[in-house]
């Protein structure tokens, strides 16, 4: 029997500073709304969907911070969108701001869960790849502070939901092959990936104008070399001043994208994914079984750069 997800982008336009989530929720809604009548098994939305993207802006203050973030998920702002779900009998993808308390150790993580159709938690990710610098750089028209405000995460699992394998990353991690590779190696036959990008990028301006390209040619590199499906979904427009691309696209094992949103607002744009089309690209081209030699990729993990091993300690060139 043929296995056929149908799954809708969620794109949402800019989320001011002072827009409630209740307000941010009710634009999920609708969007969720129009994506079950056209047909959706599964809606993803974007990184840090529930907020503006605060980490444009360097705080000191803790609580300010913290209220950025959700102790639990459902919450009382977030229930209403787990109810529809089940309502309506679709799934989500959601990213957000996770603040976390593991034995009386608080930590934050920029998050994405999985929720299946009858409003249940099935994923749960934590970004590994935080991108931006841990002090504050007033030279830069706007920080990126995510590597001084959150916990990275440690791996990338697969879950198994909608009769296939799902699997997800957030954002910055798009543009790293790893990301993509832990999960094939895992079998995986969707990625689910929300994302917050600025159009400038501080350090490297040059690359502004290429900003679009280097989305789709980082997500379509991912799909084609692990035989996957990739769905791509920005929080699009000028947010609190910044311009972020939009982009969001869903991507076949064959590394063609197959739809598209042509706004940078709300909009919801939809395919009909068949996950055994992920087969022949796993069967062929891309038989890890077959063709992978791992002796050959030892550097990938004992190796963090070109200076440093992987536990962080310097690596002396011979
Ligand atoms: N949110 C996020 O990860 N954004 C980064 C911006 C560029 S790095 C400062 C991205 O990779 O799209």
């Amino acid at each position: 029997m043929a296995r056929y997800v149908n799954v809708a982008i969620g794109q949402l336009g800019p989320v001011n500073r002072e827009d409630s989530r209740a307000q941010v929720v009710a634009r999920l809604m609708k969007l969720m709304r129009e994506a079950r009548q056209l047909g959706a098994d599964l809606i993803v939305y974007p990184e840090l969907a529930l907020t503006t993207f605060f980490p444009r802006w360097y705080i000191e203050d803790e609580q300010q911070l913290d209220s950025w973030c959700e102790a639990s998920m459902p919450g009382q702002d977030t229930l209403p969108l787990f109810e529809l779900a089940r309502e309506l009998q679709i799934g989500f993808c959601l990213g957000y701001a996770e603040l976390s308390d593991e034995g009386g150790v608080r930590r934050r993580y920029n998050t994405s869960i999985l929720v299946d159709k009858n409003g249940d938690i099935v994923g749960k990710y934590h970004k590994v790849h935080l991108p931006g610098h841990r002090e504050h750089e007033p030279w830069r028209a706007f920080q990126h502070l995510e590597k001084r405000y959150f916990t990275p995460g440690d791996r990338f699992s697969v879950y198994p939901a909608f009769g296939g394998l799902f699997g997800m990353a957030i954002c910055n991690d798009r543009r790293w092959c790893e990301t993509y590779r832990v999960m094939g190696l895992q079998g995986v036959e969707m990625v689910l990936i929300g994302y917050n990008t600025p159009v400038h990028n501080a350090p490297a301006p040059a690359h502004d104008d290429l900003s679009l390209f280097h989305n789709q040619l980082s997500m379509q590199a991912g799909a084609y070399q692990n035989g996957t499906w990739v769905v791509g979904v920005a929080k699009a427009g000028t947010e609190e001043g910044v311009d972020h691309i939009g982009g969001s696209c869903i991507i076949a094992p064959s590394g063609e994208v197959v739809a598209s949103c042509v706004t940078k607002g709300d909009e919801v744009a939809i395919a009909h994914c068949d996950l055994d089309f992920c087969q022949i690209y796993k069967r062929t081209t891309f038989n890890f079984d077959l063709h992978r030699q791992p002796q050959a990729y030892g550097p990938i993990t004992r190796l963090k750069g070109e200076t440093l091993l992987a536990d962080g300690s310097p690596r002396v060139k011979k």
